[in-house]
């Protein structure tokens, strides 16, 4: 392990992911090394939670949540975790965040003060234990708010206008339209509120022991920021819920330094008195940062519970169909763009036990073994209401080569028609807003996954390469850690690529198959029939 580097000597870097269905931590020095991971998954470790992938599954098919204090006692664990290896915890010198993206906190009043008097003789699941004013937070797969998105676009001027003015067309999960919901149905818990955070900025007011505020890049995911003033936009403010602005915050840039590690993590787990903390943000967002993607080409396809293909822009370019435009999280006066498909790893495991006997090994050989275009078999694999495309009505819609509905597709076909739908429909969603790869880079679980990786190469008709780590999310905020303290220790802003010139290179690990690429181009016209008529039927 080298202990020196041009970003200070003998110091870390420590990111951490508050993400669906787990929380993780990857520690780097000062050579952008990544010389630990720990992790602690919600369901198996924290079992009381009665978590099913991180979540509650609510039996109207659309409400999604997950309680906070599990995400509580899940850093507390993994802070454990990491103490209990000897990871060197008083050599850190910045620490930030990633959170999955829309999930709300909401913390009542006089939360403040609990949370500036944390006490290292108690755990902080016990400190925190009534601090919440909703107990269950809505988090990203929930899709029950369509009423409130209806009336966020009329009461902005449509669809499109909601898009140019926060960067997305209002979306069920997104903040906004979850805080109206929660405004209109549960008002004496919205008056008992106090501050709303974002899962990353919530994870942030834990470290800082106080109200962190929301970084720009994640805050573009609610509905309510103006996407080119990087401020709260008040027209969607005042449709969302009254007051609200008092109990969002402030809105930071992505490398804001929000304050220092609060005492009760020096005297329970020994971090140094110095150690600050950078502005949390959104997964996909770190994911962008982890994976450096910073020339209009270099796109990222994050393999996940949700996947999703994003890439940096220099000009925002809103759509009311599709995507979304987020501010970017490294680059103060850039943007990213993103599609988000809801049916990841999920559904693929899904399938992966009912048609490849619970073997990724196997599910890998079958997609090496049967032909790209699957002999003209679609499916479209909805296990939980659709982002992208919208479909709301779970199932399994299956089609022949000539567009005929089926019920059944014989012995692995599903396990192709899962993958190739997944990033046909990412291909063609990207394409739409402006994400055209010349070359993709592929993190998260799948990414180790080789027969994932040919079709993601054949449907783009790009080289994919991938990281060393599939914990980009982690590594992410590692790397704003650095990067923040960087910026902090010059007194100005310092741009990302500069800090991460010595980075390792990431492996090329899949060139695309021309003959491959071209049966899929030919596919994709009947793709996008068949998914407006699925679409059309929801
Ligand atoms: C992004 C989204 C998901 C979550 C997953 O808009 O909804 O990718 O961030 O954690």
């Amino acid at each position: 392990m080298k202990k020196s580097g041009k970003n200070g000597t003998g110091v870390y870097f420590l990111g951490l992911d508050s993400s669906t269905q787990a929380i993780k931590a990857a520690l780097i020095d000062s050579n952008l090394n990544v010389v630990h991971e720990q992790a602690v998954n919600f369901d198996k470790e924290l079992p009381e939670f009665k978590t099913q992938g991180g979540a509650h599954l609510h039996s109207d098919g659309l409400t999604v949540t997950s309680p906070p204090l599990m995400w509580v006692a899940a850093l507390e664990c993994l802070l454990q975790k990491m103490q209990d290896d000897k990871c060197p915890l008083d050599r850190i010198a910045a620490v930030s965040g990633s959170g999955q993206q829309h999930g709300s906190v909401w913390l009542r009043k006089g939360a403040r003060l609990t949370l500036n008097g944390l006490v290292a003789e108690k755990s902080l699941r016990d400190q925190l234990t009534d601090v919440f004013s909703v107990a269950d937070s809505p988090i990203w797969m929930d899709s029950s708010t369509g009423e409130q998105c209806r009336a966020l676009e009329k009461a902005l001027g449509g669809a499109q206008a909601v898009a140019n003015l926060t960067g997305s067309r209002a979306y069920e999960r997104f903040t906004g339209n979850q805080i109206a919901k929660i405004y209109q149905n549960r008002p004496s818990e919205y008056a008992a509120t106090e501050r709303i955070c974002l899962v990353s900025s919530f994870l942030a007011s834990l470290l800082i022991g106080d109200y962190a505020p929301i970084d720009t890049s994640d805050g573009s995911g609610m509905n309510l920021m103006d996407i080119r003033k990087k401020k709260w936009a008040s027209a969607a403010l005042k449709q969302t819920a009254p007051a609200l602005e008092a109990k969002l915050g402030e809105i930071v840039p992505g490398h804001t330094v929000v304050g220092k590690m609060h005492a009760f993590y020096r005297r329970k787990f020994g971090f140094n008195p110095d150690c600050i903390v950078i502005a949390c943000s959104g997964d996909n967002p770190c994911s962008l940062a982890g994976m450096r993607l910073q020339r209009t080409g270099d796109i990222a396809i994050s393999l996940g519970t949700s996947d999703t293909l994003f890439g940096s822009l220099a000009k925002p370019k809103p759509s009311a169909s599709e995507g979304h435009i987020f501010a970017n999280p490294v680059e103060p006066k850039a943007y990213m763009a993103m599609v988000v498909r809801k049916n990841g790893s999920l559904t693929r495991e899904r399938v992966r036990d009912e048609a490849a006997g619970k073997s990724w090994d196997k599910f890998a050989k079958i997609l090496l073994d049967t032909p790209p275009g699957n002999n003209g078999l679609i499916g479209f694999y909805v296990d939980q209401p659709e982002i992208t495309p919208p479909i709301m009505k779970t199932g399994v819609y299956r089609f022949d080569a000539k567009g005929k509905k089926l019920g059944k597709f014989p012995v692995g076909a599903d396990v192709r028609a899962v993958v190739e739908s997944q990033f046909l429909s990412l291909r063609l969603h990207g394409d739409n807003i402006g994400l055209k790869p010349s070359a993709i880079l592929a993190t998260g679980g799948a990414s180790a996954n080789e027969g994932i990786l040919k079709v993601i190469a054949d449907v783009f008709g790009a080289p994919v390469c991938v990281g060393e780590q599939p914990n980009s999310g982690a590594i992410g905020a590692a790397y704003r850690a650095m990067h923040g303290w960087e910026c902090r220790k010059a007194e100005k802003f310092i741009p990302f690529a500069d800090v991460l010139a010595d980075a390792p290179p990431f492996r090329k690990a899949m060139e695309p198959d021309r003959a491959a690429h071209a049966v899929y181009t030919k596919m994709l016209k009947q793709y996008e029939k068949l998914e407006k008529k699925v679409v059309a039927e929801n």
